[in-house]
């Protein structure tokens, strides 16, 4: 049996959503994403063609928990609650689903395939959506992962400090520094799902490439799914790096501040910290 899918005759959201899954599948690869850990959404407003828009809801109307006042009349996709990113890189309408933002700016429907609940997350995600709008920064994507050594770091108060672990981790290897010029910032430990949470990440992200919240994971955004993918892995990958020092028996000597600097120059990077 053929199932009615949204996609049908809409091939560039179609592609969106291919490029969600492939992160996805990263995600799961990488072992960062343990049963239903780790959450992502993605703006696709400007695929809500005037039969979408006819949609009708397949949900009751449903709370965000925050007013968003640059969200009406947007549709996002979001992962489903308790649903698994593995299951999402395969089909990602069947581990999701499509929401509009109705036009009190705090509540939302869900008006395809089928009637998931999204992410737990949703107030966070919406938050930093609703922020990208409002500063015109083209970004479409936000993800919520848990990447192993950024977590096992935000373990210790040495590394809780923004400024100290965004320096620790440019100084592993050049590319760092090129890629993530922000560097990481911090949020103190908050309870998952919270607006505490949303507000404390939405205050960093004006700062930094990336968010690590304490003993839970990370945030990033990006104009697609791939780009907020691609931030987190860096700064991961720099956090391997230290690890395996620390597992070689030693603490990485990281560049020195003249070579960062360097790089600071000559890729012409912004000298924010
Ligand atoms: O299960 O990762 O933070 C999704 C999460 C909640
Ligand atoms: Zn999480």
């Amino acid at each position: 049996m053929l199932m009615e899918t949204i996609l049908i005759d809409r091939p560039e959201l179609e592609q969106e959503l291919y490029n969600v899954a492939e992160v996805a599948g990263y995600l799961w690869e990488k072992g960062w994403a343990e049963r239903n850990g780790g959450n992502l959404t993605l703006n696709i407003t400007e695929y809500a063609d005037e039969q979408m828009r006819a949609l009708p809801a397949i949900s009751p109307v449903l709370p965000i928990g925050k007013t968003l006042s640059n969200l009406k009349g947007c549709y996002f996709y979001c992962k489903g609650t308790g649903k698994r990113m593995r299951d999402l890189a395969v089909a990602p309408l069947c581990a999701g689903s499509i929401i509009r933002i109705l036009d009190d700016c705090a509540t939302y429907e869900i008006i395809a395939d089928e009637p998931i609940l999204p992410t737990s997350e949703l107030p966070s995600h919406l938050a930093l959506q609703d922020y990208m709008i409002a500063t015109g920064s083209g970004y479409k994507a936000t993800l919520h992962t848990h990447p192993i050594e950024l977590v096992a770091l935000s373990h210790s108060k040495e590394y809780l400090d923004s400024e100290r672990l965004t320096k620790i981790l440019w100084s592993m290897i050049p590319e760092t520094l090129a890629f993530a010029p922000l560097g990481i910032g911090v949020v103190p430990y908050a309870l998952p799902s919270s607006v505490e949470l949303a507000d404390a990440t939405l205050e960093m992200i004006e700062h930094y490439d990336v968010v690590l919240w304490e003993k839970h994971g990370t945030v990033a955004v990006g104009k697609d799914m791939m780009e907020a993918f691609d931030q987190t892995d860096v700064l991961n990958k720099a956090a391997a790096i230290y690890m395996t020092a620390k597992n070689f028996g030693f603490t990485a000597e990281g560049m020195t501040p003249e070579a960062v600097q360097e790089i600071r120059t000559v890729f012409n990077l912004p000298n924010k910290r």
